[in-house]
């Protein structure tokens, strides 16, 4: 384990408060304050939406938005700021209506995939060589609309020209079960391992696993990450809560759950989450009703969640859990985990 971690988060993360019911309730932050802010709030990394780098993209050539994302490499620079990630956002054009690399039409199919190996050179230009795909309308809201293992093979397809745009970029598939689409069809960890192994270069193929998505799948945050380790493809995290199968909360880590934040620490420590450059990123979203002006708490609290959990990780007694293991008095250990986590 890394004698310490650094932090990461998204622009995104610092919003105007819409949701589907209503309208923006804050004003806009402008992107050098929210840069200004990392710096503020202790954070050195940064995770970017293609669009996140070069606002409205589509309407800009691709020189004309290279040179964008260096005006935003020389920015981060300044600052110290390092890019962590770039994730296409493949669900906001008409043109993905239907889903990117799985739609049904061919035309719409090739922009998601041309997007995404722009998004590969733009990753370069900000210096970072890892591309996120969440893939956020891969999928269907009635079975009957698409061939389901055609649409692995689409997947994978695509997945193999974002790996053939460039030899050093690795690609982390973000998997979420749902929201927007009924059924998406990365909807776990398991399958985006196994995605991966089908690519070109499984190597070069892992994941981001986040909190909340596992929690929306019925599965445990901590075992989809140890899943992840097992397969070495845990290339990086969204840490964030849940409180049960509703819309997609990205509530402050630890807030609804401090044991099951606990355990996700306690997997990243035991696996030397880190110590190959990973970043342990954030994806939380603050509370609509916050004023403008304490906007950032949601980012400061889970980090320092996070951080208060390391102490906690890194002070339980592992010999006493191989006892209880031993001894098969999971009760005991049950008590015995709790009474740490309570300072008792
Ligand atoms: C969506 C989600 C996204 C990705 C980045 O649920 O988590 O913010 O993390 O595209
Ligand atoms: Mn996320």
């Amino acid at each position: 384990m890394p004698a310490s971690y650094r932090f990461s988060f998204g622009p995104w993360n610092i919003h105007e408060g819409a949701d589907p019911f209503g309208p923006p309730v804050r004003k806009s932050f402008a992107f050098d304050e929210k840069l200004r802010a990392y710096i503020d709030l202790g954070f050195t990394g940064v995770q970017f939406h293609d669009d996140d780098v070069v606002p409205e993209i589509d309407r800009f050539s691709h020189r004309e938005a290279l040179s964008k994302a260096r005006d935003v490499k020389k920015r981060l620079d300044d600052l110290g700021l390092v890019a962590e990630f770039v994730a296409p956002r493949l669900w906001e054009d008409p043109r993905t209506i239907d889903g990117g690399y799985t739609s049904n039409d061919a035309d719409e199919r090739e922009y998601a995939v041309e997007r995404s190996v722009r998004s590969v050179e733009i990753a370069r230009e900000i210096g970072c060589d890892l591309i996120v795909l969440w893939l956020a309308r891969e999928g269907t809201y009635i079975r009957e609309a698409k061939d389901p293992k055609l649409a692995v093979a689409r997947i994978v397809d695509a997945c193999n020209r974002i790996l053939a745009a460039d030899p050093g970029i690795r690609i982390a598939i973000e998997p979420k079960p749902n929201e927007p689409m009924d059924q998406a069809y990365l909807p776990t960890m398991g399958h985006a391992c196994a995605t991966a192994y089908l690519t070109s270069d499984p190597p070069r193929v892992g994941a981001l696993m986040e909190s909340a998505h596992a929690i929306l799948a019925g599965l445990d945050p901590s075992d989809e990450m140890a899943y992840a380790f097992a397969h070495d493809k845990l290339f990086s995290v969204h840490f964030n809560d849940q409180n049960g199968l509703k819309y997609d909360q990205d509530k402050v880590f630890g807030s609804v759950d401090l044991r099951r934040a606990f355990n996700q620490v306690r997997v990243l420590e035991r696996n030397g989450y880190g110590s190959r450059g990973e970043w342990v990123g954030l994806d939380v979203k603050v509370q609509r009703t916050q004023r403008r002006e304490d906007s950032f708490a949601h980012l400061a609290h889970s980090k320092e969640v996070f951080e208060l959990l390391v102490e906690k990780a890194r002070s339980l007694d592992e010999a006493r859990v191989e006892d209880f293991r031993a001894a098969r008095d999971y009760e005991g250990l049950d008590a015995f985990v709790l009474r740490h986590l309570l300072g008792a």
